[in-house]
């Protein structure tokens, strides 16, 4: 399969709270050249740099309100006489009367975030979309006929929300690039988020929805980000009730706990009958990793490609977390050579 790569993802690196202090994010450059790295070195195919595509192509799955922010945020940042990066410090929670947009930017950031965790500087607005094109350059190659292929996208994407940045999220790629696939004409289509943690974001811009079925296995929201989504008993609303699956795992899960949970996401995927799947593929569920809690191991990510395959539909794959840097591209990549039969 080919995979599509931008190096602009370098203009951005993200800085985040950890024990009381501000230091580089986990979420750094180096993950996507690793990854690249293995790519090349397992032969997976061609590696293509993203189209270009107009910001209209993000709304839809998010609102043009939201799109704008992120696109002028640096610019009015900057023209504050600021330098350092553009973090929220003021968020809209239960009970502020006030539901109206901000006019300064301190205020539009904790307007359009969920949390700390997505700091803008000069050169993030081009990262991110330029990682939204490539999951759609993804599905363009799908829509000319390739099987599969994988957008190898930073930054992530499954945290950012319809009109909301967060968990070192700008652009929700994968229900940017699911969006298009609608657009183009797919009755439905399914995302299966298997990043350790919940994608709550892709799940805000579908809830209501029966087009896009999203599933998501990930760690129980009750002892690990983001606390405030990603339980079993979020189905969906309206007409998107039973359009949306989470199935939370406890901390500590290996292969043998996952297998069922992905048989189950599989099951519910195909009575969908989608016209393609978009995996959210996190590899945080690693056993090293050093913010998740799961403990599936190098090999284990073989058979889990082995078992999406079996789906037997176009897909698209997403690159999300991942922050064992050693052994983040042999795990991604384990997913797609397994997904394409040569474990
Ligand atoms: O949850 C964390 C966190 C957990 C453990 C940590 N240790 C043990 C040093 C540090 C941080 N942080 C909140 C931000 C997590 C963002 C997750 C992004 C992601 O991979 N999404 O898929
Ligand atoms: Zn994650």
């Amino acid at each position: 399969m080919q995979t599509i790569y931008s190096s602009d993802h370098r203009l951005h690196q993200g800085v985040e709270l950890k024990d009381g202090a501000v230091s580089d994010s986990f979420e750094k450059p180096i993950r996507a050249e690793i990854v690249l790295k293995q790519v090349k070195a397992a032969g997976l195919g061609e590696v293509v740099t993203p189209n270009e595509y107009e910001r209209a192509s993000y709304i839809g799955a998010h609102s043009g309100r939201y799109v704008e922010f992120l696109a002028s945020a640096w610019d009015e940042w900057a023209a504050t006489g600021r330098t350092c990066q553009a973090l929220p410090l003021v968020w809209p929670v239960r009970g502020m009367p006030s539901t109206a947009m901000p006019q300064f930017i301190d205020g539009k950031l904790g307007f359009f975030s969920m949390d700390a965790g997505s700091p803008i500087n000069a050169g993030t607005w081009r990262a991110a979309s330029s990682s939204a094109n490539s999951a759609l350059t993804g599905i363009d190659l799908l829509a000319s006929g390739d099987k599969a292929a994988f957008a190898l996208c930073r930054p992530p994407g499954h945290h950012a929300g319809r009109e909301y940045m967060g968990g070192y999220c700008y652009l929700n790629n994968a229900a940017i690039a699911a969006q298009r696939c609608i657009m183009q004409g797919a009755q439905r289509v399914a995302v299966l988020d298997i990043d350790f943690h919940h994608g709550n974001g892709t799940q805000d811009i579908f809830y209501d929805r029966n087009d896009v079925l999203f599933v998501s296995i990930h760690g129980d929201p009750g002892v690990s980000f983001p606390y405030f989504a990603g339980f079993a008993d979020e189905r969906g609303i309206g007409a998107g009730k039973g359009f949306n699956l989470n199935l939370p795992l406890p901390k500590g899960t290996t292969l043998a706990e996952y297998e069922p949970a992905l048989q189950h996401a599989s099951a519910v995927i195909a009575r969908h009958a989608p016209d393609a799947l978009i995996v959210s593929l996190g590899v945080d569920t690693f056993e090293g990793d050093p913010i998740s809690h799961f403990r599936l191991r190098t090999p284990d990510y073989l058979h889990v490609g082995e078992m999406l395959a079996r789906l037997n539909l176009p897909t698209l794959f997403v690159m999300e977390g991942g922050y064992m840097v050693d052994e983040i591209g042999v795990n991604a990549v384990n997913v797609l050579l397994g997904f394409e039969g040569r474990a």
